[in-house]
């Protein structure tokens, strides 16, 4: 088994690189649910969506979430009607938010409603999300406590000063017993604070991982998060302001901040190759299906692991 803990867009294009070269009955996918929030009345989880529209190569390829050839008329409604505006959920989106919490609502549990909306979508590998129960992310800024969606859509990513976990959060019997058969762990170039981390965090999670081998992909390329606020986050969080953020944000930093966890690590060619840890420099920029099948390959090698 081959079991990847991932966040939204850039974990779901190596995801989608995996699903076409690993036998779909030996790949696993755990959501963070961490970004998961009620909206309009209904249930929305982005990076289990996000996820499950790439499998199903339904997702929009600009935006990297939600799903393409979408309208927004619903949400021109609501703009119309003095209502909610700042989350954009389109019309086709609506539909899964709609019918995931009436089953919700008749107590399936949010692993059986993925199995069914996969079963529908014809996604291959088995998509898990990483709590069956409320799992929150909650960022701590100079003007109070915000949700993950708050804080990164609605106030666009203020400086985030702390992060926790809020809930009664409960990985599926499944995620853990994926992990306990894994034969290999991957993180995918996700966000460490706001995607990965909220998965580790979960009762039974972190202990697992770290007695599975895992391979690392670096989120950072040249400095930068190839998507969304990491680079702030590291800034925020971790970095030295008395020392350049030119020579921090390397992935030497990602290592660290995995230290105990990661025993490989694949990062951008040309960045400063990390210390401590069997790294590959490879292209990890993924514009296409060839880049991600180029990199899924790479990495299941370089782990020595076959598809
Ligand atoms: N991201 C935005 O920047 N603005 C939005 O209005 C927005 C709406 C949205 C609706 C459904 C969904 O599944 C994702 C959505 N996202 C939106 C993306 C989401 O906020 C983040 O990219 C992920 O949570 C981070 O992985």
């Amino acid at each position: 088994m081959i079991v990847v803990l991932s966040g939204g867009v850039g974990g779901a294009r190596l995801v989608d690189g995996l699903a076409r070269v690993v036998r779909r009955d030996r790949l696993v996918v755990v959501a963070n649910s961490g970004d998961d929030l009620w909206h309009w009345g209904l249930r929305v989880c982005p990076d289990l969506d996000t996820l499950t529209y790439t499998l199903a190569g339904r997702a929009d390829p600009t935006r990297g979430w939600g799903r393409a050839d979408e309208r927004f008329l619903a949400l021109e409604t609501a703009k119309e009607l003095g209502g909610d505006d700042w989350f954009a959920i389109g019309d086709r989106d609506l539909g899964l938010h709609v019918t995931r919490t009436a089953w919700l609502r008749d107590g399936a549990p949010l692993s059986e409603v993925t199995r069914r909306v996969c079963a529908a979508f014809g996604v291959g590998p088995t998509l898990l999300p990483a709590s069956e129960t409320p799992w929150e992310t909650r960022i701590r800024t100079d003007d109070g406590e915000l949700s993950f969606q708050e804080w990164l859509v609605r106030r666009r990513a203020p400086p985030a000063r702390a992060i926790r976990f809020e809930g009664d959060g409960a990985p599926p019997t499944a995620v853990l017993d994926a992990l306990d058969a894994a034969e290999l762990v991957v993180f995918p170039p996700s966000n460490p604070f706001v995607s990965i981390d909220p998965i580790l965090a979960l009762p039974g999670v972190r202990e697992r991982v770290a007695a599975r081998p895992v391979v690392a992909v670096s989120p950072l390329v040249g400095g930068r998060a190839v998507k969304g606020p990491l680079a702030e986050n590291l800034r925020d969080l971790v970095c030295d302001p008395a020392r350049p953020l030119s020579e921090q944000l390397v992935p030497s930093i990602i290592v660290d901040h995995y230290a105990g966890l990661v025993d490989r690590f694949v990062y951008e060619r040309g960045d400063p190759a990390p210390v401590g840890v069997p790294s590959l420099a490879t292209g990890t920029v993924m514009n296409d299906v060839a880049d991600r099948v180029r990199l899924a390959r790479e990495v299941l090698a370089f782990a020595g692991v076959d598809p």
